[in-house]
């Protein structure tokens, strides 16, 4: 173990023993940057580490609002504003439940190797509440987000850092978001990503973390000589990045045989097609129903309160939320001959269960890498809007493909070169650091 990695870790968990995610991200990277770190000693004199795992900024607010019987709630917002060593601090807004600093601070590290590899200027943070949207009408909505944009206008800035959708943040959302900074400012400026086409918006970015996602496990199977055709593939959640996974892999000829949300997943082993695609769009963007009326309609199997991953598939995307596949899960998935594994969702794998598709030699792309497709159409949307034009579907998804196409490439040659061929995970972490790690250098000690 490098002494100096101890140290860092050591130091770390001393300073907050109550951020159980937070710890798990910074071990991930800690322990697969190693060889990086050895080979540039210089990183140690300037106290990368130690800068790198600590933000440079933690906002924490009150948002009070009214609910539609008049009663005041009050939820907790935070925004991370973690690195801005290449650009300006960027991630998304997360609005559940089980928010708390551990979770954002986990995102927002995680957010500063992601946009690194994207290639373009983006520094990491990443923010979100704990108010829960289910149950709740588009009126309370939008006195949350307004209540909420209230505090953190005066943080955020088109050249200081633009949020963006997470988990419980989408177009809806985005929208008030914008209409309460716009009022508050006087400002029309390109300060959250995820806008609507009418208003700065930019086309792919709704579909761009699940079709980045399904490019980069793409081009992985091509070093296997594999495609998706004919493959039978498992996604969970129904959210954002889990519809658009499940467009593009029937577009590659792939069948998508689970779906699933909080409450239970969906086996459905004809494949969910065009028309079902539509039921669950209009079922969990519009009328926001569980998946479980999926089954009822289609007449499949439902499991509640299960996961996916028990299904003998080819390729698994979790693209859910963190840890949700664990170590018997990884070892159901192996023993059913999964091909590869690709992470849509933030950290979805524990690190028992990448031990466990490292050791059996699955193909495992990493978070940040493959779902950097949603971050990098963000930073594809700030230059457009700083242009004051729209590029066309087409071009903003060649875009995509060639970050993703480009990404997996740093990948490979990262992991050679630093003496783990064929490990995505520690190839991405290595090329994502980098970068930061030489701006850091460059900028001093600050
Ligand atoms: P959405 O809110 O659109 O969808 C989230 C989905 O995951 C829902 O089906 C939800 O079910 C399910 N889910 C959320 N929390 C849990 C939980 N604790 N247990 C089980 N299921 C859960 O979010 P996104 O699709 O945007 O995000 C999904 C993942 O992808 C997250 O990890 C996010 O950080 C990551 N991501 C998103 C990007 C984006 O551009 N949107 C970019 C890169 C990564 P339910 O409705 O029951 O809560
Ligand atoms: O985790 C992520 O990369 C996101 N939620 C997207 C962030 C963004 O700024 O588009």
């Amino acid at each position: 173990m490098n002494s100096y990695v101890e140290r860092v870790k050591k130091t770390l968990q001393k300073r907050d023993p109550d951020q159980p995610e937070f710890h798990q991200a910074v071990d991930e990277v800690l322990m697969t940057i190693v060889p990086a770190i050895e080979a540039h000693p210089e990183f140690e004199e300037h106290g990368i580490l130690e800068r790198v795992t600590e933000p440079e900024r933690v906002v924490q607010f009150r948002v009070p609002w009214l609910d539609d019987q008049g009663k005041v709630q009050v939820n907790r917002g935070f925004r991370v504003q973690f690195n801005s060593a290449i650009g300006p601090y960027k991630g998304g807004l997360r609005f559940h439940p089980s928010v708390n600093l551990s979770v954002i601070k986990f995102l927002g590290f995680e957010q500063i190797f992601k946009n690194s590899l994207t290639g373009l200027p983006m520094g990491g943070g990443k923010g979100g509440s704990d108010f829960d949207p289910k149950g709740k009408s588009d009126f309370e909505v939008m006195k949350f987000t307004q209540s909420f944009m209230t505090e953190l206008n005066r943080h955020i800035g088109p050249n200081t850092d633009v949020p963006a959708g997470d988990i419980g943040v989408g177009g809806r959302e985005i929208g008030f978001l914008y209409g309460q900074y716009k009022r508050i400012k006087n400002e029309f400026t390109g300060v959250l990503t995820g806008k609507g086409l009418e208003y700065g918006g930019s086309l792919v970015r709704p579909e761009a973390t699940g079709y980045g996602l399904v490019y980069f496990v793409r081009e992985m199977l091509a070093t296997k000589n594999e495609s998706f055709k004919g493959k039978t593939v498992a996604i969970s959640g129904s959210g954002n990045v889990a519809q658009y996974a499940t467009k593009k892999v029937n577009e590659l000829g792939g069948k998508v045989v689970t779906l699933s949300d909080s409450n239970g997943y969906i086996y459905d082993p004809d494949g969910v097609d065009e028309e079902k695609w539509e039921f669950v769009m209009d079922l969990k963007n519009n009328r926001r129903g569980r998946i479980k009326e999926y089954a009822d309609k289609f007449g499949v199997e439902y499991h509640a309160d299960k996961r996916p991953w028990e299904k003998k598939v080819d390729i698994a995307l979790p693209s859910a939320t963190q840890n949700e596949v664990d170590k018997n899960d990884a070892l159901k998935l192996v023993e059913h001959g999964v091909l590869a594994v690709g992470e849509g969702a933030n950290m979805p794998s524990t690190p028992e269960a990448i031990d466990v598709y490292l050791k059996n030699g699955i193909l495992f792309a990493p978070a940040k890498a493959a779902n950097a497709g949603g971050v990098a159409t963000s930073g594809l949307e700030m230059s457009q809007n700083s242009l004051r034009l729209s590029w066309t579907f087409e071009e903003v998804d060649q875009k995509l493909d060639a970050i993703m196409k480009n990404i997996h490439k740093e990948a490979v040659t990262a992991a050679e070169k630093y003496g783990s061929p064929g490990n995505y995970m520690v190839g991405a972490n290595i090329a994502g650091f980098l970068k930061v790690a030489r701006a850091m250098v460059a900028q001093g000690v600050v």
